[in-house]
Parts: C-alpha cells; structure tokens; sequence
C-alpha cells in the first residue's frame, strides 16, 4: 500500500479479513507526537478509508512500544506563531471529527500512553481497547492549555461530567484498570494481548452486514445529539435505508438454509 505520509501507514488485512483496514502510527523518534506530517497522513487515510465501500472496520494502532500517541507535537508547537498555531489546532480539531464521523466503526488499540492530543484521537473513535500497563490522561492544563481537540467535550459525554472534571482539572494520568472501572475504555487486557482483542472485535462487525453497521453508527452517533422524538426519527431513516437492501434478504435466506450469510454490501 501506499505510504501517505512518514508517520502514518495505511494497511488491508488479508482474505477473510479484507474489509477490515489498519491505520498504523508510526513515528517512533517523537513517541508518535502529532507533527503536521502526521496530521496530514492522517487526514489522507481516513478520507481515503470514507470513500472506500469495501472497508468495514478500522484499527488504530501504533507500532512504537509502550506508546499510542504522545498527543500534539510540543517541539513543532514552540516554533510556531500564533496563526500557526490556531490553523494547527483546526486541523486537528477537523481531523478528528473526521474519524468521529467515518461512517464504518473505528477501533483504537492502546498498548501504552494516550496523552492529550493522542488521548483525543482514541476518543474520536467508536471504542478502545487498552492494556493493563497503558496510561491515559489529558494533561494539558499543565501546560496552561486546555485539551482542544474535543477532549472537554468527548471525555465528559463518555465517563460522566465529574470524573471529567477531575482528569482535566489534575492532569492526571490514569492506568488501564482505573480507565476499565471509569468506561473510558471498552476492554483493558493484559500487556500484549490488545491487538488479538482489538482484531477480534473487528472480525466479529467485519462479518455483519455492511450497511447495517454503518446505519447502526449513524443512528447511535446522530441520535444522541437529538431530543427522543426526533431521535426516534432518525432510526426509522436508517431502517428504512437497509429494508431495500440485497444483504437484508441474504440476512433471511441465510437464516432458513442454515448457513453463513454472504454479504456484499449492497
Ligand atoms: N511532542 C514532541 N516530542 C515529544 C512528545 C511530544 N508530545 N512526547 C515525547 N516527545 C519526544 C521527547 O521529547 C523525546 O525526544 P528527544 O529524544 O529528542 O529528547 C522523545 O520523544 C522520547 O521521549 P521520552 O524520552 O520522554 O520517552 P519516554 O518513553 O520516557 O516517555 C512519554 C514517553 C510518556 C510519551 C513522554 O514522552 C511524555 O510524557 N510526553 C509528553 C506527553 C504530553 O504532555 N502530551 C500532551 C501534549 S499537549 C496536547 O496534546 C494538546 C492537544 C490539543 C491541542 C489544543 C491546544 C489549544
């Protein structure tokens, strides 16, 4: 596959697992600190992966040990003028958005640090696996910064307002069996055993009917910023949109031959 930028890298599992896509954080020098040539390359994968109708699924994951992402990169940043730094900043903030808003599930796999900025990237995702030896934390009020990239407003709609008042008040970083026990993360598994996890959920949405997934997601995702009613609305669209479809009947004819459905997508 291509390599879109130096420090992202883009990857299709194989065979049976082809629709499931891994986009690898690969800057080991800087613990892969978010420069703007990761942030391009990210930007490149996951508008590649919104157009691609054949990808169900995707891992976030890091090949740099004990590391997921070190968050904003501090040593671009002190170069950077004050524009710089607000255009910066939208980029980031749009990047993320971006992944919050793939249409397919997104799957981050967090083997050691996820702080600010890399800890904002896994809240953009639809769930997160840690290991038991992985910490967490936005420490950006250390830094006479608050987190900007949609931490005061991820974190606090995923664990509750208080206990995300307490992490970005404090900074502090928490380790994997704290962020289990809060519902920060879906799973934390011992050292090593993140990736098999993080793979085996996606085979399992992998083998689901496609549109249905990406339906599901809308109607999870949308619905929650809506009053009940109009939320109510929102799922009736998205029923309707797979009723028509030829994996619903495949669904069925599947169920009464006593086999595996075959979906295609359509
Ligand atoms: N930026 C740039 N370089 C970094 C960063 C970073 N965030 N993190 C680590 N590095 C570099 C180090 O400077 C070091 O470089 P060098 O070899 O030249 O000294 C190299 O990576 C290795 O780092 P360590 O020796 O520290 O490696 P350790 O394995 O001991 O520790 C850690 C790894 C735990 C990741 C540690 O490096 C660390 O704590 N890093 C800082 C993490 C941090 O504070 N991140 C938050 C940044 S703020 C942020 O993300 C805000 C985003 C929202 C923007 C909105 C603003 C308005």
């Amino acid at each position: 596959e291509p390599s879109l930028s130096e420090s992202v890298k883009l990857h299709r599992l194989s065979d049976s697992d082809s629709g499931i896509i891994e986009v690898t954080l690969d800057r080991p020098e800087a613990k892969n600190a978010i420069g703007n040539d990761m942030l391009g390359g990210l930007r490149h994968a996951f508008e590649a992966i919104d157009t691609d109708s054949s990808a169900h699924v995707v891992l976030i994951s890091s090949s740099v040990p004990k590391v997921f992402c070190a968050g904003a990169d501090l040593k671009e940043r002190k170069k950077m003028t004050a524009s710089e730094v607000h255009s910066y900043v939208n980029h980031l903030r749009s990047t993320f958005s971006l992944i919050e808003e793939l249409q397919i599930p997104t799957i981050a796999v967090i083997e050691g640090a996820a702080l600010g900025g890399g800890l904002e990237m896994a809240l953009s995702c639809d769930l997160r696996i840690c290991e038991e030896n992985a910490f967490l934390g936005l420490p950006e009020t250390g830094l006479a910064i608050i987190p900007g990239a949609g931490g005061t407003q991820r974190l606090p709609r995923l664990v509750g307002k208080s206990i995300a008042k307490e992490l970005i008040f404090t900074g502090r970083r928490i380790g994997g069996r704290d962020a289990i026990s809060m519902g920060l993360v879906n799973y934390c598994v011992p050292a090593g055993e993140a990736y098999p996890k993080a793979l085996e959920i996606a085979r399992e949405i992998n083998q689901k009917g496609p549109i249905a997934i990406r339906m599901a997601k809308r109607a999870i995702n949308e619905g929650l910023e809506r009053d009940i009613a109009s939320a109510f609305d929102l799922e009736e669209e998205c029923y309707e949109r797979i009723l028509n479809t030829k994996d619903r009947l495949e669904g069925l004819a599947a169920f009464a031959e006593k086999r595996k459905p075959r979906y295609t997508g359509e």
